[in-house]
């Protein structure tokens, strides 16, 4: 419907969605998703950290900052082969998006050369490709476009006020910038936020409504629970964890918010429940990271992954074709487009 797609949301609009009692929210937004979604599929992306740690910038959220005392171990831009192997794991674990981040606080245009071949390699392997990299220029998001990136990850995070609270070393314009650059270039963007680092339901519904004033809304929004890292400024005992309910309100606000866009249930799933996960899943969220690691971090094992999925009956995104055998092009080709019916069905009903 022509109204569900809106881009001109108030603060007042988005704190309303928020106060709304929890069961009616979950039915808008359970509503909503079934519209523009499959309700029982679920998309996996893999994590991969191509160059780690030793950034100049100083997020309070990021282990990765060379200002912390984490105890990672930084190390240099991969070769491409090492991240074509990867990659390739990960589409054998059903992985149908590869999404490799680098901790950079910007690229320079000599190591885009190396990152252009890996996503040309990976692509070449059938995966979608995403890559995370800092802040872009436009001729850099142009030189991505053109090695034929699907997805640049950029996060604003949080809302501009509590912005300032987390990260000294760029702006929020610097961040609004970067995305509108990977938009100019036609790369799809993703981008979304981190919760949990202290911030009020107000910073959460700013961070939802400045994504979804955005021109265009992302493709792909990455709701991020804090993952909290021993030295950070955001470590343990630092900042009150969110409630698991107010973690699902912020996934079912953003499914209403931007109705078409996938909404990615991201870090922070080791220490949830399946209970939560599950409600997630209702909330709207329509993907997952899946894989052992985040970027330097434990996500769930793909075992509990597996486990969780059937028990909730939900099919992965794109199973059926790799899945396929050669013989059974013809029934897949049925099956398919009994399913993109269906899709069609749900965007115009
Ligand atoms: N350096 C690039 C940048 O910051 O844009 C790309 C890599 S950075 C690690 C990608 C994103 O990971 C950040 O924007 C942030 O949203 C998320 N992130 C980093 N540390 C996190 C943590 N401890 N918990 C949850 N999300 C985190
Ligand atoms: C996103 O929104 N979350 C991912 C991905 N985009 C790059 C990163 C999560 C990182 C969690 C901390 C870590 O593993 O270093
Ligand atoms: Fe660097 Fe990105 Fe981590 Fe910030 S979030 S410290 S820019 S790697």
């Amino acid at each position: 419907m022509q109204n569900d797609i809106r881009h001109d949301w108030t603060r007042a609009e988005v704190q309303a969605l928020f106060d709304m009692p929890f069961m009616d929210l979950m039915f808008q937004a359970q509503t909503l998703h079934r519209r523009y979604h499959q309700p029982n599929t679920v998309q996996l992306s893999t994590l991969l950290s191509i160059k780690t740690g030793a950034c100049p910038e100083d997020c309070a959220y990021c282990p990765q900052s060379v200002r912390f005392e984490t105890g990672l171990a930084k190390e240099p831009l991969m070769e491409v082969m090492a991240v074509v192997d990867a990659a390739r794991e990960a589409k054998a674990n059903g992985a149908t998006r590869f999404c490799m981040g680098a901790a950079w606080r910007s690229p320079k245009d000599k190591d885009l050369l190396k990152v252009e071949t890996m996503v040309r390699e990976v692509k070449s392997l059938g995966l979608e490709t995403c890559v995370t990299l800092g802040m872009l220029k436009d001729h850099q998001a142009q030189r991505l476009a053109d090695a034929g990136l699907d997805y640049y990850n950029h996060n604003l995070d949080t809302s501009p006020e509590y912005y300032e609270k987390i990260i000294s070393t760029r702006t929020y314009e610097d961040r609004l910038e970067t995305l509108a650059n990977v938009r100019a270039a036609g790369v799809k963007v993703c981008s979304g936020g981190i919760v949990g680092m202290g911030e009020q339901t107000a910073d959460r519904a700013e961070l939802l409504r400045q994504l979804a004033t955005l021109e265009v809304h992302p493709e792909s929004v990455p709701i991020n629970d804090l993952v909290q890292v021993d030295g950070t400024p955001l470590a343990l005992g630092k900042v009150t964890p969110i409630d698991g309910l107010d973690f699902v309100r912020v996934i079912a606000v953003a499914r209403v918010m931007m109705p078409k866009s996938s909404v990615r249930l991201s870090a922070g799933r080791t220490q949830m429940s399946d209970e939560t996960q599950a409600m997630c899943f209702m909330a709207g969220a329509n993907s997952i990271f899946y894989g052992d690691k985040l970027l330097t971090t434990e996500n769930p094992q793909n075992l509990r992954d597996r486990a969780l999925l059937a028990k909730l009956g939900m099919q992965i995104e794109g199973k059926v074709t790799t899945e396929v055998a050669i013989g059974d092009r013809e029934a897949c080709h049925v099956q398919c487009d009994h399913h993109h019916e269906a899709a069609h069905e749900h965007a115009t009903a």
